[in-house]
């Protein structure tokens, strides 16, 4: 399960709906042409907490039907609904997926009993094993070492992505969890992740930038730091332009312009101005 993820995005058309096509698309170009190793599926970047569960269990499907057994599959089905995560969790588990991720039940301020008993209610519903997705800045939910420690008791939990900019807190998991996998979910921190032996990285800009994000990781890991901090840099170049521009929207519109049905972003996400689509169309023309 080590390796590089894409946050995979989803195609949807002008009223919101799947666009099965594009979807389809989207994959391909991640395999064949970003070289990536797995999919995350049904994260924040494929716009996950904006559609119904009938949408996320249909997106499951039609990626796992165009991958088949290409690359590795963790499907996010992490939800404040808690019958709906472990009913994902056990829809993806039956469709094949490798593992399942579920982010951090957000919101309402949850105390660390109640978010381990979310995660223990679903993976007692599963044979299949389970990747905490940890993003304080989104979820305001914030673990310490020994939290982290108490959930990766259950030998089914077998990682993190780590989506947080806590350096110090990643090298302390790292070091005291040598067996389970950490997944860096910052694309602009990847090579100070890498430094720290990180197992692997799930990310939306490898949609667009899957290549630039191995050279990261390898050259960290031949030690060519040098080489490294400049590959990271020409990414940051890029992620800084896209932040700036509108994040998915540019990803999509990025996509686009290499001939990939993209589609729109669900609302509330906005649709880019056309001066901004004429921005992304630079950015893609720059950096892929
Ligand atoms: O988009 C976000 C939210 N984070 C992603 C990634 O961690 C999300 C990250 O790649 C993800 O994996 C998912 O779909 O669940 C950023 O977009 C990127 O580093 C640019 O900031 O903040």
């Amino acid at each position: 399960m080590k390796g590089l993820y894409t946050a995979l995005m989803c195609s949807f058309d002008e009223k919101g709906k799947i666009n099965e096509k594009g979807l389809r698309e989207i994959v391909r170009h991640n395999i064949q042409e970003s070289q990536i190793d797995g999919l995350y599926v049904n994260g924040s970047t494929g716009e996950n907490f904006l559609i119904s569960t009938e949408d996320k269990k249909r997106i499951f499907e039609i990626v796992k039907d165009e991958v088949g057994d290409q690359v590795k599959l963790i499907a996010q089905v992490g939800s404040l609904n808690i019958d709906e995560a472990v009913e994902l969790a056990q829809f993806t588990t039956d469709l094949g997926y490798d593992a399942i991720s579920a982010v951090t039940p957000f919101y309402y301020k949850f105390n660390f009993e109640e978010v381990k008993d979310y995660y223990n209610t679903i993976l007692e519903s599963v044979d299949n094993d389970l990747i905490i997705y940890s993003i304080p800045a989104l979820t305001g939910v914030n673990m310490n070492l020994e939290q982290f420690g108490e959930l990766f008791e259950n030998e089914k939990i077998i990682g993190v992505k780590f989506t947080a900019p806590d350096f110090f807190l990643l090298e302390r998991i790292r070091h005291a969890f040598p067996d389970k996998l950490i997944y860096s979910g910052f694309d602009e921190m990847l090579l100070s992740a890498s430094v720290l032996n990180i197992d692997g990285a799930i990310g939306s800009t490898f949609n667009v930038n899957g290549k630039r994000a191995r050279q990261i990781m390898e050259l960290s890991a031949e030690g060519k730091m040098e080489e490294a901090r400049k590959v990271q840099k020409e990414t940051n170049d890029l992620i800084a332009a896209v932040l700036d521009n509108g994040l998915y929207q540019t990803i999509k519109e990025m996509l686009k312009f290499k001939g990939i049905d993209a589609g729109h972003c669900r609302k509330p996400m906005r649709e880019l101005k056309e001066e901004e689509v004429g921005r992304a169309r630079q950015i893609a023309e720059k950096y892929m």
